[in-house]
């Protein structure tokens, strides 16, 4: 096994010091003479930063002496008309990088473009697939690469796993500037454009951001992020009329509340002029919304949208709508159903900076779900998907699981809703772009699993380009922070095996909400089972699950017809979904002719042992990695195993005393 050939510094994520072995003296005496002329934060950001990656990255020190081999950099506007070049438009955000025996070209569409082109340049370089002749002509698919923070200002991060927030403490906003300035360029690197700052939870001091008491600390926050082209959202409270300022009630229709926030939007303007706009959790888990006054979502979202108008703000309105407070004896209501009963309706009611956020399935970033319905269907309300970086559901960054792997299953599925309906066909049309609750916290490696950065980067690489395969972004990944050498190799393997392992020793088939209440880490099969959340399996001693067919609950009756009768039919739904959708008696015979039960009992036999057998392989790393990141893995790894056996023994147990049926392989389950 080849060894590192460089030492890898975890902090630096997918920027390392990677030295120069692929890159010939001839690309090397254009890299080494930069010529960029134009002004501009964005274009003078794309400029240090080209310096920046090819120093550390490559040891190459770019001069700007004349000479016959140059890399220019620029928007493609000025390129052509100062340097008289032929460079043909891009779409927005898009950029051309062509290399010719001397010279580089890495042109933008516009400033934005030009930063792009210029991290892809580097990133190339290190991929070594920059040669004489290279011409490639980029853009990003989406409009919308956005990252949400779940921070809160007494420094916690709801559902974060890396330590705590990078941007506030004791409910004041406090950070590293330069750590600041590095994730703006990990997260530019990869194609974000905008950023929310808070907690989609808008409670304690997080109410008062939108205030004076705030805001200069906020926009200084903004123009860190600002030459990377990354955009601020704040996180808005829909209550704030009566909680900042002294409104009786928040009503969205109410001329006063309408004009307290036009005079609350102004002054938040003032002090960021290029504020994305809001992100607005309303009437969910106890946040304040329109229902609270009989007033629709789209009344609410509209008068906040009045006031962001002229600005060029917009409201990502979040439809994470449903019943927290259900009972569970009820069996008429189904939370599955909530984002799609509550927006279909809605459907071009919205105004135009309006955009809905949904989450990319029905319940709630389970391990495995089905695609939200409304992708597909929603056809006149700008919209964009909603996916967790973070692990809440899938391993707390402790366990390892590779999120690209089910991303590329979401972008995968047809919708059926007309010609060219999968998501990824949908995403930049319908689909403008998505939204991924980040993973990143103060730990020094940013994320708490050295490999958990694959999830964050994969995700960029997603938004940017929804067509890209979970395997090539876990190679390119690799490759960058590993080296192109059999470590990477084998950690790309490692990565890929991930996500079907989690799922297999974690709630079974689609059946979702097996974990502990609260934490939503570790297995709990009956934790949400008698509760208010609305997320129950009703498992008897014959049968578990919710039909959702129309003889059910009739949930499958929001997808296309093509679709919902795939769904409908248990011998045609994905099995991985089955239980989602389908009420079954244990002796139901599965594909591969074992029953459900059986099915069950194997899958968490083999979950556990995969993770033992992943943990052989990253033992196999040892002495040809750094010893660091190799002690932190197997730390982790351990803890998995420990996790995967806990669900095991309790998901297999609560079989085995529901049905009284023993494992057929006649393996040790305990009582
Ligand atoms: C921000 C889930 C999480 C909550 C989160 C919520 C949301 O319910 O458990 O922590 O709150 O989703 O997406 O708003």
């Amino acid at each position: 096994m080849g060894s590192h050939a460089y030492k890898i510094c975890e902090y630096d994520c997918w920027f390392q010091a990677w030295g120069t072995p692929d890159i010939s003296p001839s690309l090397a005496g254009m890299l080494s003479n930069l010529r960029i002329e134009e002004k501009g934060e964005i274009i003078e950001r794309a400029a240090a930063e080209l310096r920046r990656g090819l120093a550390r990255g490559f040891g190459i020190s770019a001069g700007s002496k004349a000479r016959d081999q140059e890399t220019l950099v620029g928007t493609i506007e000025h390129l052509n008309t100062a340097l008289g070049l032929s460079l043909p438009s891009q779409k927005p955000e898009g950029f051309v990088l062509q290399v010719t025996d001397t010279r580089i070209i890495v042109a933008g569409q516009d400033p934005r473009g030009a930063l792009y082109g210029v991290y892809r340049l580097l990133f190339l370089l290190r991929l070594g697939k920059i040669t004489a002749g290279t011409h490639i002509a980029e853009a990003p698919a989406t409009s919308y690469r956005i990252i949400n923070h779940w921070d809160n200002l007494d420094g916690t991060v709801e559902r974060g796993y890396a330590g705590k927030s990078l941007f506030y403490q004791d409910n004041r906003i406090k950070y590293d500037p330069r750590r600041i300035e590095d994730y703006a360029r990990l997260l530019a690197s990869i194609g974000i454009n905008r950023i929310s700052i808070n907690n989609a939870n808008v409670r304690g001091a997080a109410k008062g951001l939108i205030t004076e008491a705030y805001l200069p600390e906020v926009a200084k926050l903004a123009s860190i992020f600002r030459p990377f082209g990354i955009r601020l959202i704040l996180s808005i409270n829909f209550a704030s009329p009566c909680v900042l300022g002294d409104l009786a009630a928040a009503d969205p229709l109410d001329p006063a509340v309408a004009s307290w926030w036009k005079e609350q939007t102004d002054l938040i303007y003032r002090a960021i002029p290029d504020l994305a706009g809001f992100m607005v959790k309303a009437d969910s888990e106890f946040e304040p919304g329109p229902f609270q006054y009989g007033r629709t979502h789209a009344e609410g979202a509209n008068m906040l949208a009045a006031a962001l108008r002229p600005h060029n703000g917009e409201v990502f309105w979040r439809c994470f709508v449903y019943n927290c407070a259900q009972d569970w004896r009820d069996h008429s209501v189904d939370r599955a159903k909530a984002a799609y009963d509550h927006f279909m309706p809605l459907d071009g009611g919205f105004d135009e900076n309006v955009i809905l956020q949904i989450k990319f399935g029905p319940y709630d970033f389970q391990v495995r779900e089905p695609v939200s319905p409304l992708f597909g269907a929603l056809l006149k309300t700008r919209h964009i998907m909603e996916l967790q970086i973070t692990q809440e559901y899938t391993g707390h960054q402790i366990d390892l699981c590779y999120l690209p792997w089910l991303w590329e299953d979401i972008m995968s599925f047809d919708t059926a809703r007309g010609p060219a309906s999968r998501v990824r066909e949908l995403m930049g049309r319908s689909i403008e772009g998505l939204a991924g609750v980040g993973n990143v916290g103060l730990d020094q490696n940013w994320t708490g699993h050295p490999l958990a950065q694959a999830n964050l980067y994969g995700y960029g690489r997603l938004a940017w380009d929804p067509g890209l395969s979970s395997e090539v972004i876990a190679h390119e990944w690799s490759v960058l922070t590993f080296g192109d050498t059999e470590v990477a190799e084998t950690i790309k393997k490692i990565l890929l095996a991930s996500y079907p392992i989690y799922e297999k020793y974690n709630a079974p088939f689609g059946i979702c909400f097996m974990v502990n209440p609260g934490i939503h880490y570790g297995p709990s099969p009956e934790g949400y089972e008698f509760s208010k959340w609305g997320t129950y399996h009703r498992a008897d001693r014959r049968s578990i699950g919710i039909d959702r067919t129309p003889a059910g609950t009739g949930y499958t009756e929001q997808y296309a017809p093509q679709k919902a009768a795939v769904f409908r039919d248990p011998a045609c739904c994905p099995e991985n979904l089955i239980l989602f959708f389908h009420r079954l008696p244990y002796d139901y015979r599965m594909k591969n002719g074992e029953t459900l039960l059986q099915n069950i009992y194997n899958t968490h036999f083999e979950g556990y042992d995969e993770v033992k057998a992943m943990i052989d392989t990253w033992m196999g790393l040892k002495g040809n990695l750094d010893e660091g990141i190799y002690a932190s893995v197997l730390s982790r790894m351990e803890r998995q195993l420990e996790n995967a056996g806990e669900w095991r023994d309790v998901i297999n147990t609560y079989f085995r005393r529901k049905t009284g049926i023993p494992d057929a392989k006649g393996r040790v389950i305990s009582g």
